[in-house]
């Protein structure tokens, strides 16, 4: 059972668990949600949930997300609805007696004031970037409750820790996304409109970026291959990491944008950086091979520009 089914990383995931030929044991049922099904922050449906599907495994996507602008706004809702959603989730896992639990974390839930890289024995040593501190610590909890879980009543519950994600069905509003989708659709508009591109913030700040059909090829490995309670992060190398800047000169490249871009430095640069090691993931599982950035990039806008009318925007 795949909550946030719907979503951006959930849709990639869906793809690879439905593609022909898929690797999936005759007896795998692979079940996607979406708040349409249930809304899981209420405790009911979540139950009604459980009765009707009866999990044997879970990856555990849903959750309020929302890029650097909206984490700001909506701090309140961002602590309230991911700490419900993940309690609710958890809570029945146990009682149903599910096998696996794989939840998701982020990389941005690291401490703000921190040595490079980040790894995976960092999470809770300090605070995270206040922008999204409402979003940072409900996903920290999630690792509270995973160990919890596991000493009290043995329950084989993880959760891996990706760093930003982007590919096809993201969420490309420009108020409320993240990064990538958000410059992929203003790039749309400025050619239309024959006006530059507006880059928010100097520019300056560093993100690595994975495609989230890597990170969906990753989630089958963690899941049938990965059986510790630790964390895991799932991120490209600390090589791969690019400026905001380049990322978006990326983009406009992908989508044969030539007009001017402008940097407007009024906007917040959020973190300035999360660098992320993905070494326990490399030693674990070191035939795996990201798609290069670029590439994804090409992939992703031109998904969204051959689904403008329908892409969540
Ligand atoms: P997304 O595109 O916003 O999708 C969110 C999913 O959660 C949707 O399927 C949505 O259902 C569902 N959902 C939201 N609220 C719900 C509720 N109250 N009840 C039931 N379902 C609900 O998010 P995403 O980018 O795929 O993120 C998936 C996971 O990856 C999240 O846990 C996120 O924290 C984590 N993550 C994302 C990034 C990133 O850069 N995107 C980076 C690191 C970690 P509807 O479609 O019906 O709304
Ligand atoms: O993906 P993003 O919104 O979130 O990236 P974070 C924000 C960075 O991109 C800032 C710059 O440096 C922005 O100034 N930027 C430039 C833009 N142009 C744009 C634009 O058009 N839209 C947006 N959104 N940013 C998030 C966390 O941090 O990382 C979330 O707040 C989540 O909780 C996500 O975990 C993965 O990477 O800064």
């Amino acid at each position: 059972m795949v909550t946030g089914g719907t979503g951006l990383v959930g849709s990639a995931l869906k793809k690879l668990a439905q593609a022909d030929g898929a690797a999936n044991p005759a007896d795998e049922r692979w079940v996607f949600l979406s708040s349409k099904d249930g809304d899981l922050r209420d405790p009911v449906a979540v139950r009604t949930l459980f009765e009707r599907h009866r999990p044997t495994h879970i990856i555990h996507l849903a959750a309020m997300v929302g890029g650097l602008f909206k984490n700001m706004k909506y701090k309140v809702e961002f602590w309230r609805d991911n700490v419900a959603m993940n309690d609710n989730v958890l809570t029945l896992a146990k009682e149903y007696k599910v096998r696996k639990v794989v939840s998701c974390l982020s990389t941005c839930i690291f401490p703000d004031k921190t040595s490079y890289p980040i790894d995976e024995t960092m999470i809770h040593n300090g605070p995270p970037h206040p922008s999204n501190e409402g979003y940072a610590y409900a996903k920290r909890m999630v690792d509270v409750q995973n160990r919890a879980y596991a000493e009290e009543y043995g329950c084989a519950f993880t959760s891996v820790i990706p760093t930003n994600v982007f590919g096809p069905h993201d969420n490309y509003s420009i108020e409320d996304g993240h990064v990538l989708p958000g410059l992929m659709h203003k790039v749309h508009l400025a050619q239309q409109r024959s006006e530059p591109l507006t880059v928010w913030g100097t520019g300056r700040p560093l993100r690595q970026f994975i495609f989230s059909e890597d990170l969906a090829r990753l989630f089958v490995w963690v899941l049938r291959e990965y059986h510790s309670v630790e964390p895991i992060i799932l991120s490209v190398g600390e090589d791969d990491e690019v400026d905001i800047k380049t990322a978006a000169l990326t983009v406009a490249s992908a989508m044969g944008f030539t007009g001017g871009v402008v940097f407007d430095a009024t906007k917040s640069d959020g973190q300035y950086k999360k660098t992320a090691s993905n070494a326990k993931l490399r030693a674990l599982n070191p035939s795996f091979r990201f798609t290069p950035f670029a590439d994804a990039v090409a992939i992703t806008t031109k998904w969204f520009v051959d689904n403008y009318a329908t892409a969540r925007k």
